[in-house]
This record gives structure tokens, C-alpha cells and sequence, in this order.
């Protein structure tokens, strides 16, 4: 075997790009977002594809962004789209005039096209037909649709369980062909659907399901305009939801007041220009949060701790002003546990660990005491922990003190990241064999589903590891640069007998391959589909659970392209005929898929003729509407507790997260220019003070290590950038970070990857 071979080539290759560093801009949005946007849609579309998806973007009649999961306007949407710069570039990402064709696999092997950057793979353009890698081939080459899935059916024929099969989805999948994928799945006779929420919003789920009954958000977006508090804990809109800083900004107009809680001063939160309001541009922007407090990575508990405390001595000095006894009394459950536990705390303790100032979390407990229409927003920054159902459950405990649930400007608001990620759940994808679920499955299409839990994100990593052999069939994503452990997870996806990606553009998935690989060329939301009865749309859901349509405009990149729902039936069709599902009838109308969702998930009735209503369609919500859907049929006061691992002396706690020009492992350019980081991803941000302590420069060269369990994992040459954040804490970019992740460290219950607390040293 060469050198070469040897290396896993799982990892984005090292090669510095020329690291910029300013200081950081003023405010978010405003012209330069438009500058940026504008460039990317010269630079990678047709012009005529470019206008007719600018203006289509998220309107009633057009196409949902592919990016993120931010819910639209209700009523008015302005013309320029519900425009965005990141949305944007998702598009100029997905409808780029390049295309990646045989020829060029058949000039460069696997190995070559690994050694390229994510960016620049990317940047290779979209996949046009299906292409296969045969065992011990150092190439790609062309396969036919029928081939292709004679390949599959035959390989998960050939499995000794089908528990050996593992189906992975990214969650861009509309709601149609996700829901024909779980039913293909369990008829093929497992739970194995692991899925990027598994990474991502888990611990949200798990947290709100066990707290007030459903695991989604309560809040609408007519919700967030008349709050008169948005707390904004572990998230970057400004980047990763920029069209939240409109809604933002609407609640500022309307009185209210915003509170951020991070450990980095993330500027599009900060200040926001609307780029639909010249006016606005010209005044230089509203100023949105109004209270910034810089929290040590995973130290939420002990703030959220130290405000309630704080609540309740101001609950002692005017009794019945602060909280909301009839709330806490009628509507919930073990708040006098609840109390006593959090009255263990010591105030003093706590807040040493916040690293926060006590007047400025007094200025917030100040702001949260007159308040009675409160929003709690979150993301990453706090499902991404091994406490990471713990921080959940502790936003919900402050809401349920102040009765803020269940009534309007007030609830929970998870912000979703994938566009149809909700979506995706709602309709079943999910390794957890939900009874109810499972009986009307078997009712409906008359077979019997598997009743075990499958697989989530981590087992599933773990099974392919442990023992080779697997089928790893993935709708979309790209397993390997999202997984935590990279060089881990490598070694699972290698043991694989066949590894399936269904996607629309190549990604280091397909490099880092089984025995067999298959790349599945897909359309994208942008795209038209055409079946057997014409032109289709498809339905998602966004992160406030509105359910709408969406129809794709511009000519697909190649005849090549099949969609999502087909490949499913297609493959559901070779592996079981039809005999009990005739599924080339479901794919031919999407309206029969629509009509067999409504009839086996709650929530959809007459989804056929609502889904065609403009604006779509709320799904119900028990918690929005203060119905409390737990067993007691009441909110549940929890106990939490925050990960007390011990940081060893000279380690630092590190967090992986997005810059401003990346969509996930997608890579649209070098720059953040948010943080004043340009040209360059491999950077550590760290505090002054200690790199004065290491000894380290600006632009100093160093190693990352992680220690985790005695278990040294290495990331080589990251760039020191010195940055506003805590002692003790440092930020790095997924997926260039994800080789340090542990596989073994995620979140208590939820297996959510800890990829935002990462123990590491600094080795120069
Ligand atoms: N343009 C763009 N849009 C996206 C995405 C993208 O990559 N690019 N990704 C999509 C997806 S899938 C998702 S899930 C979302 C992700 O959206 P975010 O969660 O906003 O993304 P991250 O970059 O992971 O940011 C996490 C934030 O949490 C902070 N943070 C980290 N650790 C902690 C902590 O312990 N406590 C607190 N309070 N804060 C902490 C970080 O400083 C950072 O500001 O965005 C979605 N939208
Ligand atoms: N260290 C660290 N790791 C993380 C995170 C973190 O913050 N830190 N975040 C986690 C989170 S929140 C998430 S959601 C996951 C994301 O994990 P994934 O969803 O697996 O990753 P993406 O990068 O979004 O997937 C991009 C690929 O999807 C394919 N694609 C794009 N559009 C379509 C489409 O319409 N159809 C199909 N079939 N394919 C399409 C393209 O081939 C593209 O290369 O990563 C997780 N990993
Ligand atoms: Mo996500």
C-alpha cells in the first residue's frame, strides 16, 4: 500500500489560504450583505436563473429557501424576496451554472479529489448523472438509474439484518420524500434513521417533550414582534437565521427590549441594518440588543441559576409582582422540588462561574422581572453540550416561573437550522419507534414496522466502526465532515460494504467510502420536478411549525437528475414490488404521498387542499395554546444540573462553530466577516490574556489537542487569532475542528454530539 493510501483523507487538508484579521464591524447586514450576496449570484448563476429565483424566493408562490428553517411573514413578504445574504448564497450554491460531470471523475481519482479544500470541492458545481465506484477502483465512472438500484436492493438483500442497514437524512429533505423514505425503511424492517437532528436540536426535543409536551417551539412569529423581552441565548442569527434579525428588529419598534447571552459579541446581533429599508441604511441601523452578557462556554445553568435566585429574593420583597403564582399553580408540576433545589446554590458561586459581572446580570434580572411576554430563543450554543437537555429544561424552568408559556409574546423558540428539519420529524423520520406511529403504520399500509429503536447519529457511527459489513445509504447531507471524531467515523464509513449518497453536490462523503459507493444525482429546491402526472411541488415545515408549499422554477441542471421521492420509490419499488404499496402510483402525484401522511400523522387533515393555501398551514401546537400535553397534562419544574468535568490545568474549553461564509460542511468562501476574520478557516480565536500566558503571537502557528478519557486526538496547524472571548475558552470552525470532537461525549439523553465543549491544550 503507498504512503498515501494510507491516510484517511477524511479530514480537509491543510493548506493555509492567508489569514486577515480587522477589527470588527459596527452592525450587521446593511449594504455590504447586498455587496456580498450580489457577487456570489454573478459570479456562480445564470443571470436569468439568478432573477427569476430572486424574485421567488420564500413568496407564498414561489420556492422555500434552502437555507435555514425561519419561518416567513404571515401576510405582507417584500418584493426583493425575503431577501437574505445567506439565503442567497444557498441558492447561488445550489443553481450555479457549473457542473461536475463522468469526465471529470474519469481525469481525477478519489484520492485526488480528496485532496482538495471543502470549499473548492463545492465549488466544482452540480452532479448531473449517477456514478458508481467499484470495489478497489480509484474512480468514479457513470452507472445507469436502473443499475444503480439493482446494486442497492441487491446489497441490502444480502444483509443478514436488515438492523445491518443504516439510512442516514439531512434535512433539506421535503416532507413528501421524507416521509416515503421512513415508510421504505421500516418496511425494509428497521428504525436505522439517524438524522442530522441528531447533531442538532435533539436536546431541544427531548427538553421541551419531558417539560411541556411537544417537542417543538410555541412561539409564532406575530409572537416575537409583540414580545416585550427576547432573550437570545447560544445563537448567531446575524449569520445562521439573518432574516430573525427583521423580526428582532420589529419587537425593538414595538417597545421591546433584547438580552444576548454569549460567550462571543456576535455583531449582526448586536446592531442590524435592514437591507430592505434604504431609509434605514442611511440612519445607520437600530441598535437590537439592548443587555450583552458574555457567558463562559456552557456556564448557562449557572446564569439561568443565578436569575432565578435573584427573581425569587425580588419575588420575596413584592410578593405576586414577579412571578406568575396562578401559572406556576395551576399549569405545573414539582416547583416546590424545584425550589429547593435551586435554593442549594450558593448566588456567589455562580456567578464566578458566568465569568458575568454581577450588576450587569442584575440589570437582566431587572429587565426580566417587569416583563410578563418573554421569549427565550436558542440554538447551538446550548443544545450542543453534554447538558445540553439540561440547558433546555432550565430556559423552560424561568419561563414556567414567569408564566411566560402558552399565551402571546411569550414561549419557547428553538431555532431550527436545516429548511425542513422539523419537517423531517414531523412526518417520521426518526430511530425511535414511536408506538402510536408504528400502529398506524402497520393500519394504514398493512405490514408489521420493526418495534425497536434504531439508530441515531452516534450508534450508528459506532456500529459501523465495531463491526464492518453495513449499507449506509444517506438522503442528502455529508456524513462525514458533519460527524463529531472525524478519523472515527472514517473508519465506520470504510467498513461499509456500500455507501449511498443521494445528493445534489459532491461532498467529502462520497470520498471516504465502503467497498462500494454510489452517488445518487438529485434535484434541488430551485428545480423544477416533473412526474408521471406532471409538474409537482413539495411541502416543509419551518421552525414555528407552519407547513407550505414549495415549487421549484428553473430548468434542472441535467435530464440526469431525478428527484428525492423518486429515487425512494424507485429503490422501494426494486426491493419489494408492489405488493402491498404500489409505490411508482405514490411518486407519480405527490398528492398520493400527501394523502398517506394525512392519513398516519396527526395534524394534516385535509393537507392536500390547505397545503395549496398561500401561506400554508399551522400544525397544532398544545404548548402555544397553554395545553400542556405531558402525562400529568401539566409543565413539569425540573432539576438540573450542569457537566461537572474537571478542565484540567493548561486545557482550554473549546467551541466549533459556523462562520459567516459556510452553510454547514459547505464551504461559499474564506471569509467571517462578521468577527473580522478573513481568508483563512483554520484559526483558534483566543482571549489576549491567554495567549499572553502561552506565549503565543498573532498568526502563531499551533496544535490542538484533545485529552478526552486519556484519548489524544490532534488537529495540526490552526492560526492563533487573538478575540473577544472568555479566559479559558476558545472558538474553531466545524468541520475543520470535528477531528477533535469525541465520539463518546455528547449530550446526556439526547445524544447530541458536545461539539460546543471540547477539552483541548494548545501546543505550539
Ligand atoms: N448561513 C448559514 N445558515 C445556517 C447554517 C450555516 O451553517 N450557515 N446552519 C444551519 C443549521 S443546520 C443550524 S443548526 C443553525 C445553527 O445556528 P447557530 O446555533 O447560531 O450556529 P453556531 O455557529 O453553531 O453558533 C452557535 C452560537 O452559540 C454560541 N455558543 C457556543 N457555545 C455556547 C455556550 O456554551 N453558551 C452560549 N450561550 N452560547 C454559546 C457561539 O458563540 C455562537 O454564537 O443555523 C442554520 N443556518
Ligand atoms: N463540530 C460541529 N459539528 C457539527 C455542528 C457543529 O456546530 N459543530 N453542527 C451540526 C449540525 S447542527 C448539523 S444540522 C449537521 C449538518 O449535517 P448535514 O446535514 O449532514 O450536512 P450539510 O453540510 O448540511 O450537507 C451538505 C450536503 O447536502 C447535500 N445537499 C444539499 N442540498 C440537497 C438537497 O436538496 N437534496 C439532497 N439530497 N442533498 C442535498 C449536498 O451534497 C451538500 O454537500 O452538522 C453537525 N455537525
Ligand atoms: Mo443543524
Amino acid at each position: 500500500m503507498s504512503k498515501e493510501s494510507k491516510e484517511s483523507h477524511a479530514q480537509p487538508p491543510i493548506k493555509p489560504t492567508g489569514l486577515k484579521q480587522k477589527d470588527l464591524p459596527s452592525k450587521g447586514v446593511g449594504l455590504a450583505a447586498i455587496g456580498s450576496s450580489l457577487n456570489q449570484m454573478r459570479k456562480y448563476m445564470k443571470t436569468k436563473d439568478a432573477l427569476a429565483l430572486s424574485l421567488k424566493l420564500n413568496q407564498k408562490d414561489g420556492f422555500d429557501c434552502p437555507g435555514c428553517a425561519w419561518p416567513d411573514p404571515d401576510d405582507d413578504r417584500s418584493k426583493i424576496a425575503e431577501y437574505c445574504e445567506n439565503g442567497i448564497k444557498a441558492i447561488a450554491e445550489e443553481a450555479t451554472k457549473k457542473r461536475l460531470t463522468k469526465e471529470y471523475f474519469q481525469k481525477n481519482s478519489v484520492v485526488d479529489i480528496s485532496k482538495l479544500s471543502n470549499f473548492h470541492i463545492g465549488k466544482l458545481g452540480r452532479l448531473t448523472e449517477p456514478m458508481l465506484l467499484r470495489e478497489g477502483s480509484e474512480h468514479y465512472e457513470e452507472i445507469t438509474w436502473f443499475d444503480a438500484m439493482e446494486i442497492i436492493a441487491s446489497e441490502l438483500k444480502n444483509l443478514e439484518s436488515p438492523n445491518d442497514a443504516i439510512f442516514y437524512t439531512s434535512g433539506r429533505t421535503s416532507n413528501e420524500a421524507a416521509f416515503l423514505y421512513q415508510l421504505m425503511v421500516r418496511v425494509f424492517g428497521t428504525n436505522n434513521l439517524p438524522d442530522c437532528s441528531n447533531m442538532c436540536h435533539e436536546s431541544s426535543g427531548k427538553g421541551l417533550s419531558e417539560t411541556v409536551g411537544i417537542g417543538k417551539g410555541s412561539v409564532t412569529l406575530p409572537d416575537l414582534h409583540e414580545a416585550e423581552l427576547i432573550i437570545v441565548m447560544g445563537q448567531n442569527p446575524g449569520t445562521n437565521h439573518p432574516r430573525m434579525l427583521s423580526a428582532l428588529e420589529k419587537c425593538k419598534e414595538n417597545g421591546g427590549q433584547i438580552i444576548s447571552v454569549n460567550p462571543l459579541p456576535e455583531v449582526g446581533l448586536m446592531n442590524f441594518v435592514d437591507p430592505q429599508s434604504p431609509l434605514k441604511i442611511l440612519q445607520g441601523g437600530t441598535k437590537l440588543t439592548d443587555l450583552f452578557l458574555q457567558v463562559k462556554v456552557n456556564e448557562d445553568i449557572a446564569l439561568l441559576k443565578v436569575i432565578m435566585l435573584l427573581l425569587l429574593e425580588k419575588e420575596a420583597e413584592s410578593p405576586g409582582k414577579i412571578l406568575d403564582k396562578d401559572f406556576i399553580k395551576n399549569k405545573t408540576l414539582d416547583y416546590e422540588a424545584f425550589i429547593e433545589d435551586l435554593k442549594k446554590h450558593p448566588i456567589a458561586e455562580l456567578i464566578d462561574r458566568t465569568g458575568i459581572d454581577r450588576s450587569k446580570i442584575e440589570a437582566a434580572v431587572e429587565m426580566i422581572a417587569t416583563k410578563k411576554k418573554i421569549i427565550i430563543c436558542w440554538a447551538m450554543g446550548l443544545t450542543q453540550h453534554v447538558n445540553g437537555v439540561d440547558n433546555i429544561r432550565e430556559v423552560v424552568n424561568l419561563l414556567l416561573m414567569k408564566g411566560a408559556i402558552g399565551k402571546p409574546g411569550a414561549g419557547t423558540c428553538p431555532v431550527r437550522g436545516h429548511s425542513n428539519v422539523q419537517g423531517d420529524r414531523t412526518v417520521g423520520v426518526w430511530d425511535v419507534a414511536e408506538e402510536a406511529f408504528m400502529d398506524r403504520l402497520r393500519d394504514h399500509f398493512d405490514f408489521e414496522p420493526p418495534r425497536d429503536n434504531g439508530y441515531s447519529v452516534i450508534d450508528a457511527i459506532k456500529a459501523m466502526h465495531d463491526k464492518p459489513g453495513h449499507v449506509f445509504f444517506a438522503m442528502g447531507g455529508n456524513f462525514i465532515s458533519a460527524s463529531p471524531d472525524t478519523e472515527y467515523t472514517a473508519k465506520g464509513l470504510r467498513n461499509c460494504q456500500l455507501t449511498v449518497h443521494v445528493s445534489t453536490k459532491l461532498n467529502r462523503s462520497h470520498l471516504v467510502h465502503g467497498k462500494r459507493a454510489l452517488i445518487l444525482p438529485c434535484l434541488g429546491r430551485t428545480e423544477k420536478d416533473i412526474q408521471e402526472e406532471g409538474e409537482q411541488f413539495v411541502s416543509v415545515e419551518n421552525s414555528m411549525g407552519v407547513v407550505h408549499n414549495s415549487k421549484g422554477i428553473i430548468e434542472p441542471c441535467s435530464t440526469g437528475l431525478r428527484s428525492e421521492s423518486w429515487i425512494i420509490a424507485k429503490l422501494a419499488h426494486t426491493l419489494f414490488g408492489d405488493e402491498n404499496i404500489d409505490w411508482m402510483k405514490m411518486v407519480a402525484n405527490y398528492d398520493n404521498i400527501r394523502d398517506a401522511i394525512e392519513a398516519t400523522v396527526p395534524g394534516f387533515e385535509n393537507y392536500n387542499e390547505r397545503v395549496r393555501e398561500p401561506a400554508g398551514f399551522y400544525l397544532p401546537n398544545g404548548a402555544r395554546d397553554g395545553k400542556f400535553n405531558t402525562p400529568s397534562g401539566k409543565a413539569h419544574f425540573t432539576i438540573n444540573k450542569n457537566h461537572e468535568e474537571e478542565v484540567p490545568a493548561d486545557h482550554y474549553i473549546m467551541m466549533t462553530i459556523r462562520s459567516h461564509d459556510q452553510y454547514n460542511t459547505t464551504i461559499y468562501g474564506l471569509d467571517d466577516r462578521y468577527r473580522g476574520i478573513f481568508n483563512e478557516r483554520r484559526i483558534v480565536m483566543m482571549n489576549k490574556q491567554d495567549m499572553h500566558r502561552e506565549g503565543f503571537k498573532a498568526k502563531d502557528k499551533v496544535d490542538l489537542i484533545g485529552t478526552f478519557k486519556g484519548v489524544e486526538r490532534i488537529a495540526k496547524q490552526f492560526i492563533v487569532v487573538p478575540y473577544d472571548i472568555p479566559s479559558g475558552n476558545v472558538a474553531t470552525y466545524f468541520p475543520e475542528a470535528n477531528v477533535l470532537v469525541p465520539i463518546d461525549s455528547f449530550a446526556r439523553s439526547a445524544k447530541t454530539p458536545a461539539s460546543k465543549r471540547v477539552v483541548i491544550r494548545i501546543k505550539m
